[in-house]
């Protein structure tokens, strides 16, 4: 059972990852305009990977008898300087996510919430991971400062990234996680 302030706490979340997804599929289409087929690959993967996270958190208020609310997703921006750029703005994206978990694991403490403080662990793990990999990228894009050759070499790298989270949702989480039979 979930409290009417985790329930409202876990929406707002759910919407974030939503946004997540949408944001990164702006940069996935900028990218793919600007002839960056690679970065706009690795984009695309982390809008499959936020839809994971937004579905995940979608099925657990239901598994707790909550009512999901779908609130408005904002509109992100279409336009961006540069790839330096568009890491720079994942980063500071993902470091908005992981305050914002952290807000919420401290409701799910205060509400003295077990289930959810489990849930939210799974989350928190992922954002260590996800903070790692762009400042890695950024890191390797500022060691090339714009020069061709080098952006070709990251976007060839960036192109070989493939989604490992389920994207098929209509029979629930636990069938699209499950193995191919
Ligand atoms: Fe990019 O992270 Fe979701 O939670």
């Amino acid at each position: 059972m979930l409290s009417d302030k985790v329930l409202a706490e876990l929406n707002e979340q759910l919407n974030r990852e939503m946004y997540s997804a949408y944001l990164y599929m702006a940069m996935s289409a900028h990218a793919k305009n600007a002839g960056l087929n690679g970065f706009a690959n690795w984009f695309m993967v982390q809008y499959h990977e936020e839809m994971f996270h937004a579905m995940k958190i979608y099925e657990y208020i239901q598994q707790q008898g909550g009512k999901v609310e779908l609130k408005a997703i904002q509109q992100p921006p279409a336009d961006f300087e540069s790839p330096l750029d568009m890491f720079k703005k994942t980063l500071a994206h993902e470091q908005f996510i992981t305050r914002s978990l952290n807000n919420l694991m401290e409701t799910a403490i205060a509400e003295k919430d077990h289930a959810t403080q489990i849930f939210l662990q799974w989350y928190i793990t992922e954002q260590v991971e996800e903070e790692d990999n762009d400042n890695e990228i950024i890191h390797q894009l500022e060691m090339i400062q714009d020069h061709p050759h080098g952006l070709m070499m990251i976007d060839r790298e960036l192109g070989s990234r493939a989604a490992h989270v389920p994207t098929d949702f209509s029979k629930g989480l636990e069938a699209a996680e499950a193995p191919a039979a």
